[in-house]
């Protein structure tokens, strides 16, 4: 695959992916839009920007390792790993079909080249971790990524995770939160809320760092720094919008499980063109 580190290239990617994730649901009937298009520039800076990854070798050792913790997201990580060519684009609208390789959540059986199964929350971080410490013993500096929710960070044992991946050093894993304010039925401040959300990072030993996630310049940079941060894991609290990029989906809790109907499928690709 072509990696860039072009602004408007990976724009122009980040809108098709989006475009995919409306299709997908819409023709699901089912899903979860809402945290799939707040999480996308993220994922497209990562595959096409940042990680080391080669399609072509997907087993590949050295590899960087992304996992979606928040794996309810799957249409955004199902795209992302199509329009890089691990899967085929043309069954994406399979998702949530019976034995599709597209299953409602990241299922490995389903789809070998992911690196887990995820929609049980609260477990991506550990995984990450022991990913990260297998990586240094087997004396490859590769990275892990791991992206969590902001309703998910609710869950106890992210914060096992987190007071573990400081105290070992797992200097090689790096956690990005998608800090879109609204969880499943709600926004997050009205249900528990978990601010001052970055302090709190701090406090259990990360190196962390807070940028709006949805500007392509400033995912870049703090991957760049959680990088050549030595010692201690890295945290990306990045301020999102659930349903970012279309209009009536923008910070609208409804549209955290439920998909577009075909009208709006219609209106959503227009405002997406
Ligand atoms: C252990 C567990 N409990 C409950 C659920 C059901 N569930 C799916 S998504 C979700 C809300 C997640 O909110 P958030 O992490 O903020 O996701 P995002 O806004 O990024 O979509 C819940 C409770 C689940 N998948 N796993
Ligand atoms: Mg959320």
């Amino acid at each position: 695959m072509q990696q860039t580190n072009n602004p408007q290239e990976l724009a122009a990617i980040a809108k098709k992916i989006r475009r995919h994730i409306v299709e997908m649901t819409g023709a699901a009937k089912s899903g979860h839009p809402g945290g799939s298009l707040s999480a996308t520039d993220i994922l497209v800076t990562l595959y096409w920007d940042v990680m080391r990854h080669d399609p072509a070798n997907p087993k590949w050792p050295q590899r960087d390792r992304f996992i979606l913790s928040k794996g309810h997201a799957a249409p955004v990580l199902y795209s992302v790993l199509a329009e890089c060519g691990y899967c085929p684009v043309d069954q994406l609208l399979t998702l949530r079909k019976l034995g599709s390789m597209y299953q409602g959540h990241p299922d490995i059986r389903f789809l070998p080249v992911l690196e887990a199964s995820t929609g049980s929350l609260g477990q991506g971080l550990s995984l990450a971790l022991g990913m990260g410490e297998g990586l240094k013993l087997d004396g490859y500096d590769s990275r892990v990524y791991v992206m969590i929710g902001d309703g998910e960070s609710q869950e106890g044992q992210i914060w096992e995770a987190a007071m573990y991946g400081s105290f070992h050093k797992v200097d090689n894993v790096c956690c990005i939160v998608d800090y879109n304010k609204i969880q499943l039925d709600g926004f997050v401040k009205d249900i528990l809320d978990l601010a001052p959300l970055a302090d709190k990072w701090r406090a259990f030993g990360w190196h962390t760092l807070e940028i709006d996630g949805h500007d392509l310049a400033a995912i870049k940079a703090a991957f760049t720094e959680a990088a050549a941060t030595k010692g201690k894991p890295t945290c990306i609290v990045a301020h999102t919008v659930k349903g970012k990029g279309v209009s009536f989906m923008e910070n609208n809790p409804k549209f955290h499980g439920v998909a577009p109907t075909p009208q709006e499928v219609e209106l959503a690709l227009k405002e997406l063109a």
